[in-house]
């Protein structure tokens, strides 16, 4: 069963097709104009659309043209159907991207037929679609706490960077590592260690804002990149992911389990050139945190 728009200028076309598609247990929508076949589509997205090549206003071959210049129709397969089966208006309508051509008068079977045959690859066109987004968004995840990997951080983290840099505005990144991580590992187990890396994604997401860009850079090492960001506010905002953390225990087999992190922290200053250079400065700031005791933030 599709939802089915037909659209013709003949209202007694309209009746037969209709009487058709809805024995065959369709969901049918009517225009009887290009312009009434625009607007039905975009209010109500139909699966795919039968379409009258000759109508007074716009033609068929006009709306068509219209439909595929819609981005959010261009995907909805039409069928032309038309009393004129000369070769060129076949042609031409295939070729400004209708699915299939019919001539009028039409036997319904045949109709259904190619019908079916462009539902269904319309069908695997979305589970393609659909497959590719969760492919592209597994890649740019850590598998463990769904932060971002390292390697997607740099692509919207470098992209933020340039934008700061071309608007003049604020931008800051915090480097983060848990401190004795080894021992959460070596006292209650692996899987308290990977509990613990959710657990810190988790703190920080409830403590920093959405547009925050947050990702496992690799063990037990944490990047947040913020946008519109001055380094007082990026300094605020560690401490409180330090407190949350330091505040907080979870559960592990029966144990409650605490850790602390260590911070660097560092925001565009004038001269920088490169994003990297916010990273190896923060991470330079990272390390003489650990030296300093662990468990602080320093900018
Ligand atoms: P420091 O305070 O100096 O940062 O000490 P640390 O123990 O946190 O740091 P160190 O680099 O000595 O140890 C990090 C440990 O993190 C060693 C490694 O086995 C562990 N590790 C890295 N990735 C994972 C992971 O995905 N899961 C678990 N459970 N452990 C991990
Ligand atoms: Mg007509
Ligand atoms: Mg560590
Ligand atoms: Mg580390």
């Amino acid at each position: 069963m599709a939802k089915v728009l037909v659209v013709d200028d003949i209202e007694d076309n309209i009746k037969l097709l209709c009487f058709n598609l809805e024995d065959d247990d369709h969901e049918v929508l009517t225009a009887n104009s290009g312009e009434e076949c625009l607007k039905q589509a975009l209010a109500h997205k139909p699966d795919i659309i039968l379409l009258d090549m000759m109508m007074p206003g716009w033609s068929g071959a006009e709306t068509l043209e219209r439909l595929k210049q819609e981005p959010s129709l261009a995907q909805i397969p039409v069928i032309m159907v038309s009393a004129n089966d000369a070769d060129d208006a076949i042609i031409g309508a295939i070729d400004i991207g209708a699915h299939d051509y019919i001539a009028k008068p039409f036997i319904y079977p045949v109709l259904a037929a190619r019908m079916r045959s462009a539902l269904r690859l319309k069908e695997s066109q979305e589970a393609l679609e659909k497959a590719n987004l969760s492919l592209s968004k597994l890649a740019s995840l850590d598998p463990l706490t769904e932060a971002y990997n390292r390697r997607y951080f740099f692509d919207l983290a470098k992209s933020e960077f340039a934008k700061s840099l071309r608007h003049n505005r604020q931008l800051s990144v915090i480097m983060l590592d848990v401190d004795h991580f080894k021992q959460i590992n070596d006292n209650f187990g692996h899987g308290a260690g990977d509990q613990a890396l959710v657990k810190l994604t988790q703190y920080c997401r409830d403590t920093g804002r959405e547009s925050d860009i947050l990702a496992r850079f690799g063990g037990e090492e944490f990047a947040i990149c913020c946008a519109d960001t001055d380094s007082k506010g990026a300094l605020a905002l560690a401490e409180r992911i330090r407190q949350a953390i330091e505040e907080a225990s979870f559960d592990y087999e029966g144990n409650a389990i605490k850790f602390t992190a260590s911070m660097g922290v560092t925001s565009l200053q004038p001269g920088d050139q490169e994003f990297e250079e916010l990273i190896s400065r923060a991470d330079k700031l990272l390390y003489q945190a650990k030296d300093e005791g662990r468990n602080r933030c320093i900018s």
